[in-house]
């Protein structure tokens, strides 16, 4: 069984992971509407993959006997300036949501539920993994700037990056 704190806090994480699936789907729109391909069908894969993490939540409330909560979410930008502006939204994003996780996993050790504590260990792996990766993509396009042949290459360079991710 979960304590109504540990219940509130997974509930309040569950709304963090669908607002992050929805700001990139916002990004994916985004790049795909000024012919970055690469980016867009990465931005997508990073889109079901924050679903995926809400799921894994959701389900892991509602087996613990408490109800997970389908709450209305924060509208993103519609759009985000330059690829650089929107990289680095991207990584700040990352960073807050490895800070909600670590706060997250405090909680679970101030309420002795180690149950809830062992299962948050996937989110802090994931999250170095999601930080590593968005911080190299940054270092790429702060490289390149706006130069326009440097930025097609990376879009192609970040289509690679999408194919060898689901082809693991
Ligand atoms: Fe759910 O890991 Fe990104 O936000």
């Amino acid at each position: 069984m979960l304590s109504k704190k540990i219940e509130q806090a997974l509930n309040d994480q569950i709304k963090i992971e669908a607002e992050s699936s929805q700001i990139y789907l916002a990004m994916a729109s985004w790049a795909e509407t000024q012919g970055f391909e690469g980016v867009a069908s990465f931005m997508y894969a990073h889109s079901d993959e924050e679903r995926m993490h809400m799921l894994k939540l959701a389900k892991f409330v509602n087996e613990r006997g408490a109800h997970a909560i389908v709450s209305a979410l924060a509208a993103p930008p519609v759009s985000f300036g330059s690829f650089k502006e929107m990289f680095q939204t991207l990584f700040d994003h990352e960073v807050m949501v490895s800070q909600k996780i670590n706060d997250l996993v405090d909680i679970t050790l101030t309420e002795k539920d180690y149950a809830t504590h062992n299962f948050l260990q996937w989110y802090v792996s994931e999250q170095i993994e999601e930080e590593a990766l968005a911080r190299n993509i940054l270092d790429k396009i702060n490289l390149i700037g706006d130069d326009k042949g440097g930025l097609y290459l990376f879009d192609n360079d970040v289509k690679m990056i999408v194919a060898n991710t689901t082809a693991q």
